[in-house]
């Protein structure tokens, strides 16, 4: 087989996966917009996104539409094609399913959601640029057990396993839209505002193939002890919860995690990651290999 490799001179920003942490101070904007762009964020918004890493939006889809997609993300997580699909993960001990990627390409009615202007034109407002979609994915949380999301920076990972050069991308980049009702009890999304403005490099070499394991439970990548206890007693840890319909966008750099959900109530959430046009990605930074494209994508078609 032959293969063909590209050489890549773009400098690394952000160095990781090396043999000690390093912090390095952040090198791009958070907003890359220009503040007078209109756009369905306000001024004040922005300024929040910049300073905090985030921005919780109450009702971002609106009570009669979210039936629609929580009925998809029910007909995607019981069937059984899209069970034995490389797209879903499964929890280690109880085999239900715990993400579904790329949800955005098997299912029109995420597709949908992905093009809506209420959704992509924040993305682009934030971003300054067209945005394409760089991983889509649902989170499912049964109740009783299902296994929690580690701290960590996504774009740690976006930048040393994808090769994203630089912080231009939002989750909601996640645009992490719940889907069933965030308590404060069912495992929902904690993030330590202000952490976006600081990279933590982290510790150790990526195995080949780690992105199998990490997706269950992540290893490479991970912050040290001491490093999140720094960080969450200069930020502190704020917890979102919120019902069906509201999102909170956060920046790709935000350090967050989830506990388990050990509750009875599921709690199910999509996420869309939106990077800039500007900002594709090349070879991984940090790792021998790509991940495939249904977690990292290398189609850079801008969503219209
Ligand atoms: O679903 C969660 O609680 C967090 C998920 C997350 O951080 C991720 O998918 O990168
Ligand atoms: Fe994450």
């Amino acid at each position: 087989m032959t293969t063909t490799t590209t050489t890549t001179h773009v400098t690394d920003l952000y160095p990781t996966r090396g043999a000690t942490e390093v912090a390095t101070p952040r090198q791009d904007p958070v907003v890359w917009g220009s503040p007078d762009t209109p756009g369905p964020v306000s001024t004040g918004d922005l300024q929040a996104l910049e300073r905090d890493g985030f921005l919780a939006v109450d009702q971002l889809i609106g009570p009669d539409e979210v039936g629609e997609y929580r009925r998809e993300l029910e007909r995607l997580t019981t069937d059984p094609a899209i069970r034995a699909d490389e797209r879903s993960i499964v929890e280690p001990q109880s085999k239900e399913i715990r993400s579904v990627f790329e949800v955005h390409k098997i299912s029109e009615v995420f597709a949908k959601l992905v093009r809506d202007e209420r959704v992509v034109g924040r993305a682009r407002q934030i971003l300054g640029s067209d945005v394409y979609v760089h991983q889509s994915r649902i989170n499912v949380k049964p109740g009783f057990g299902a296994s929690g999301f580690y701290w960590h920076s996504d774009f740690e990972t976006w930048h040393a396993e994808d090769g994203l050069p630089n912080m231009r991308t939002i989750s909601v980049s996640i645009v992490s839209i719940a889907l069933t009702e965030n308590y404060d009890t069912n495992g929902g999304l904690m993030i330590m505002p202000g952490s976006h403005k600081t990279f933590l490099g982290c510790a150790g070499a990526t195995p080949k193939d780690n992105y199998k394991k990490s997706l269950q439970m992540q290893d490479a990548g991970t912050p040290s002890d001491e490093a999140l206890t720094k960080m969450a007693s200069e930020y502190g840890i704020r917890l979102f919860t919120g019902k069906a319909g509201s999102a909170t966008w956060f920046d790709c750099n935000a350090m967050h995690g989830s506990g388990d959900n050990i509750t009875p109530f599921p709690r199910s959430n999509v996420f869309i990651v939106f990077n800039s046009v500007e900002n594709t990605a090349v070879e991984p930074f940090a790792a021998p290999v790509r991940r495939p494209e249904f977690i990292g994508a290398r189609d850079f078609t801008p969503v219209r």
